[in-house]
């Protein structure tokens, strides 16, 4: 099989979010860019990626000038198509676009390696399961007020939902951070996962101070609660807190994965496909994790990553971020608070043609 053309737009759709109910709709915008890659076979690949931001039109250039690169050349070789790449972009990489571009390509070149074969791209990688668990994210958010997250917990309990993300790290007090947690664990009940991330918002001294004080409110997972890179802070954390620390979305490649396990920096690891470098890389830092004896969570793109997380022995949970649930005709089902693998072969997702007559910019 041989790539015989390449496709690529820029999505701009709104940046909502379906689980937040009863607010004000947001008027700002999410760009996704998306690619095509055309064979010789008639099967077509698809992959997406985002987070360029002001610089989403220099992406999808990127994307574009990669993957023409490989016309010609054969969608299944990953490691091959990688290299290619690697070699042509220099030292562009691992951090920002390039990997954000080749983690497109790459789920596009998976796509194209379970249709070929007939089989989903967790069959292909390992098939340990049809469903996973998946957690709301997205819906409480550090902007809305804890008034507005009691009410929003049990609506998302009421869908169906076993685990749900808050976000914390912006109250003005610790105080006024324990008061957060307490109020929503008090909202959903003892038997809901809950998890709080912070977004790197606080100090290793901030994060034991507050992560001691809401103990009793059992956090599935407490998130990058300092700087992403700061591996024996997040050490010392992990070792202070009971509840796990997660992290992980903010690292480019495999190679970071590497030294936060060797520094024993966290207890969940949670791998971005886009910044990560795509599906092939992805495995490998969840290989690294089970040599860790660690679990690993997802982090956006639930659509794709319901394949991933199914198909390792250590998957524990997807975040179910809806961003691009309206980019695809028939995105995964979500019974009973878990996420359905799709049995189509590939990744088992077309597009929407109607979202992209509608959201397709430039
Ligand atoms: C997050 C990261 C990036 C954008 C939105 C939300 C968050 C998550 O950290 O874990 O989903
Ligand atoms: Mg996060």
């Amino acid at each position: 099989m041989k790539i015989t053309h390449v496709t690529t737009r820029v999505l701009s759709t709104p940046a909502d979010n379906p689980l937040v109910v009863g607010l004000p709709a947001p008027t700002d915008t999410r760009e996704f860019v998306l690619l095509e890659l055309g064979t010789d076979q008639g099967l077509t690949g698809i992959g997406l990626t985002f987070f360029g931001a002001a610089l989403t039109p220099a992406l999808k250039v990127a994307l574009d000038t990669l993957a023409r690169l490989l016309v010609g050349d054969d969608p299944r070789q990953v490691e091959g198509v990688a290299a290619k790449l690697r070699r042509a972009a220099s030292g562009s990489g691992p951090g920002g676009l390039f990997t954000l571009a080749l983690s497109a390509i790459d789920m596009a070149c998976w796509d194209l390696k379970g249709k070929a074969a007939g089989q989903s791209v967790c069959a292909l990688l390992g098939g340990s399961r049809e469903r996973v668990p998946t957690y709301a994210s997205g819906a409480l958010l550090r902007a809305h007020p804890v008034d507005y997250l009691a009410k929003a917990g049990p609506r998302l309990v009421d869908m169906g939902f076993r685990q749900m993300k808050m976000q914390c790290g912006s109250e003005p007090t610790v105080a006024a951070s324990v008061e957060r947690v307490a109020v929503m664990r008090e909202a959903i009940g003892p038997d809901i996962d809950l998890m709080c991330d912070i977004n790197q918002l606080w100090s290793v001294n901030q994060a034991i101070e507050v992560g001691t004080r809401i103990a009793d409110y059992h956090l599935f997972w407490l998130e990058d609660p300092t700087a992403h890179d700061d591996f024996p802070g997040l050490a010392r954390i992990a070792d202070a807190l009971t509840a796990p620390v997660a992290a992980g979305e903010y690292h480019y490649g495999i190679v970071p994965f590497r030294h936060m396990l060797e520094a024993r920096a966290i207890d969940i690891v949670m791998i971005d496909l886009l910044r990560v470098g795509g599906i092939t890389q992805w495995m490998k830092v969840a290989g690294m994790a089970e040599a860790f004896n660690l679990p690993v969570v997802s982090h956006l793109i639930p659509e794709i990553h319901v394949q991933l997380v199914a198909a390792i022995p250590n998957g524990l949970t997807v975040e179910y971020m809806p961003w691009s649930l309206r980019l695809f005709e028939e995105p995964p089902a979500m019974e009973a608070g878990q996420l359905a693998v799709p049995k189509k072969p590939g990744l088992g997702l077309a597009f929407d043609q109607a979202a992209i007559k509608r959201y397709q910019v430039g």
